[in-house]
């Protein structure tokens, strides 16, 4: 297969509910679709689901399309690939930048699924027809506004809940969701905003007396020993999303016990191939996975869902139905979740159909490169 064309789509949807984390709020997403033709005419889809400020990473949409546009596609464009897995070694010198491999990453796989005819969850190894989804639900304003958020979820049938905390809107969320919600599996994602000092870690510590699955990603992504200590010494598992960009990373965080569980993420690890590998390697060593989103649209949470059905990922992912955060998406009838389960797509391709309507009014730059 060879990639003959190649069209870069900016892409701007408003989310239906504000979104904050520890670092921010949004209120409004701006993906880079990537589209890929090969010679035969087949094309491909992927996305590239980076935020627009480098608070989660380094990455953002304009660096991500910089990087697609002057350093991966030139090389990709024009090279014969005997499949999907060669895509990443036509840019293996590019360090970083993996929102921008992950989505182009992405398109070849699609791309290969779509000349195959062969389903994308088939193609990475899937073994699962359905896929148990959680909600990532936001920091609010006041509590009862998060008691609300997380009842409306629990009656659409989510099994599990993720809170998203920050000094200062920690363990009184927990304890209230906890009180109002009973044995609901509950976890909390920090995005790293805890430092190793003593008043960060009694904190944390507090939240160990509410039996949550886990806690996702407490430190800042290098911070790898405060995370080694601090799991030692609590029972509730730590998760790792932010820290691990790449195997080596997974292989520190083995080595060094700093997390138990991981959050694997297609854009933070650079792409289809990527995960799939984290995931191999977790397994064999036993460490629990399961599959993040970055809010993605429809064609970034088609692939979460695709790499959802590999056997290690025995935890709920992030891949709620698409209209938790949109109103319209960029595939016609995407991603849904039916009392917190998705059917995993058996079409081949995206396995869903690309909406042009959507991308005609909600574009905000599109750019063609040719071999
Ligand atoms: O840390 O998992 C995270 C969204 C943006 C940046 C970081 C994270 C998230 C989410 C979104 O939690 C989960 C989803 O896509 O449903
Ligand atoms: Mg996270």
């Amino acid at each position: 297969m060879t990639v003959v064309t190649a069209v870069l789509h900016r892409v701007r949807l408003p989310l239906v509910h504000t979104f904050r984390t520890s670092s921010h709020a949004k209120s409004h997403l701006e993906h880079v679709l990537v589209e890929l033709h090969a010679s035969d005419g087949t094309v491909g889809w992927g996305e590239i689901a980076s935020p627009s400020a480098p608070y989660y990473c380094p990455d953002t949409v304009g660096t991500s399309w910089l990087v697609a546009e002057q350093h991966l596609l030139p090389t990709l464009l024009g090279t014969e690939l005997s499949g999907p897995r060669d895509a990443s070694a036509t840019w293996s010198r590019v360090r970083g930048h993996q929102f921008a491999k992950a989505g182009v990453d992405a398109a070849v796989w699609t791309l290969h699924s779509a000349r195959t005819g062969r389903p994308l969850a088939e193609l990475l190894g899937g073994t699962r027809t359905e896929v148990v989804a959680g909600v990532s639900l936001g920091i609010e304003d006041t509590l009862d506004e998060l008691l609300a958020q997380v009842q409306h979820h629990v009656d659409l049938g989510y099994p599990r809940v993720k809170l998203k905390i920050a000094p200062g809107w920690d363990v009184e969320p927990v304890r209230v969701v906890r009180e109002a919600f009973g044995d609901l599996a509950l976890h909390v994602d920090a995005n790293g905003a805890y430092s190793g000092s003593e008043e960060h870690l009694a904190v944390l510590r507090r939240l160990d007396d509410f039996g949550l699955t886990m806690i996702e990603q407490p430190f800042a992504p290098r911070n790898w020993l405060t995370s080694a200590r601090f799991a030692a010494e609590v029972d509730t598992p730590v998760c790792l999303d932010e820290s691990v960009e790449e195997l080596d990373d997974l292989r520190t965080m083995l080595a060094l016990r700093a997390g138990s569980v991981l959050n694997i993420k297609v854009s933070r690890m650079g792409g289809l191939t990527a995960a799939v590998a984290a995931h191999d390697l977790a397994r064999e060593h036993g460490v629990d996975v399961w599959c993040g989103g970055m809010h993605e649209f429809g064609i970034g949470r088609a692939a979460n869902v695709a790499l959802s059905s590999l056997p290690g990922f025995t935890l709920p992912s992030d891949v709620s139905s698409w209209d938790k955060y949109y109103a319209r998406d960029v595939v016609v009838d995407g991603v849904r979740a039916d009392r917190g389960v998705v059917a995993v797509p058996t079409r081949p391709g995206v396995g869903f159909e690309v909406d042009p309507d959507t991308l005609a009014e909600h574009r905000l730059d599109q750019l063609t490169l040719r071999a």
